[in-house]
């Protein structure tokens, strides 16, 4: 059965949901254990906090330039099989319009089924000037700013299963709309058959019931996050996000670390499951000397390995695998080695090959990392 009285769907609804929090409690019991938590009032006293329909969004930023394109895993999608075994990275070859904010919204009135929606943009100044940054994602270690990226879609569209690649902690504030918000631990990777950073599992295809198992099975967080909330994602766990209304969101990207900037900037293509995974279990080692020994252990590893030559970018890529491999299996996780992605994934492979040798790194930019080795 699908839908609940309200009209939203049954969902697992294991979040934890707080009104505020301080920033040494929100460290403790969420940041460092992994664990997402919605925080209902980030937004007190701000502009942003009476701006929450969409009737209210045209009045106070209608006229703010987004950038829009078509959903890039669209070649997932029940049609588009033939598009889909051709692989997965669209976004690399996707078209971009400008349009205004107002603009957008009155497509998608005319064309609810519309597949444009707006992902990953640089909030606008405007917008931006009308929300407050909240306290806790200010971190003691940050060496380096915050980014926001401004997301805007209709209704059913939706974000398919992926992690970012930039290792950022972040905060995503929803403005209007409700959007069902699915995690799923890092610890699953092997679960939901990863390709670099997109899964191969097709969630948005899938009916309600058979989603919800899928989810309890993989031990995901499901939840609905309603205007004014804001849902933590602690860094490269696993997301999916459906669009129940259309609607809105601005997240907040933690400034990184020195250690964990350093190490994911190195990478020319920093979308590997397995180095994720490693950063993701050193954070779970405390700050001892210990800890210390383990990141020179890796840095050293790391950097020489991405500083070697290779005849081609498949090579690179394989040598670069491997070793996020070994370092998971022979510092963190022993015992045994994660399948061979390299050789049961065409996909991953191809994804990660065409990242190496696009001309534009204009995607590096978007998302503010330095550069590579
Ligand atoms: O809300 C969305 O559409 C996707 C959010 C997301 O992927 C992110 O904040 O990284
Ligand atoms: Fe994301």
């Amino acid at each position: 059965m699908s839908g609940s009285k309200s009209g939203l769907p049954d969902i697992l609804d294991n979040v934890r949901r707080v009104t505020s929090i301080q920033p040494e409690e929100f460290i403790e019991n969420h940041l460092l254990s992994q664990q997402p938590v919605i925080i209902t009032d980030t937004q007190a006293g701000a502009e942003i906090s009476a701006v929450t329909t969409q009737e209210a969004v045209v009045k106070a930023f209608g006229d703010v330039v987004i950038q829009v394109q078509r959903n890039y895993t669209s070649p997932l999608s029940r049609n588009a099989a033939e598009a889909r075994r051709q692989g997965l990275s669209q976004k690399v070859r996707n078209r971009i319009e400008e349009m205004r904010l107002e603009e957008y919204l009155a497509h998608v009135d005319a064309d609810p089924q519309t597949d444009l929606l707006c992902v990953e943009y640089r909030t606008p100044e405007r917008i931006h000037d009308a929300l407050r940054v909240p306290d806790v994602c200010a971190l003691p270690g940050a060496a380096e700013d915050l980014v926001s990226f401004t997301f805007v879609a209709n209704r059913g569209n939706y974000a398919h299963l992926h992690f970012d690649g930039d290792f950022r902690e972040v905060l995503l504030y929803q403005v209007f709309g409700r959007k069902r918000v699915v995690m799923v631990p890092l610890a699953a990777q092997e679960k939901i058959s990863p390709s670099m950073n997109f899964s191969k599992v097709l969630l948005q295809n899938m009916a309600a019931e058979e989603k919800l198992d899928l989810l309890r099975y993989l031990g995901a967080y499901d939840c609905v996050i309603s205007p004014g909330e804001a849902v933590y994602f602690p860094a490269s766990i696993w997301h999916y996000v459906e669009y129940l209304d259309t609607g809105m969101s601005v997240n907040f990207r933690f400034g990184r670390d020195d250690f964990a900037r350093k190490v994911v900037d190195a990478n020319r293509v920093p979308f590997y499951p397995e180095l994720h995974q490693l950063l993701s279990l050193l954070k779970e080692v405390p700050e001892t000397p210990e800890r210390a020994g383990l990141q020179d252990k890796i840095w050293t590893e790391i950097s020489s390995t991405l500083r070697q030559e290779h005849t081609d970018s498949r090579a690179r890529h394989r040598a670069t695998q491997e070793m996020y491999r070994r370092l998971v299996a022979d510092l963190l996780a022993p015992g045994e080695l994660p399948r061979q992605v390299a050789t049961d994934c065409p996909v991953a492979e191809q994804m990660a090959v065409e990242r190496h040798d696009a001309p534009s790194k204009r995607w590096r930019e978007e998302l503010m990392l330095g550069d590579p080795l």
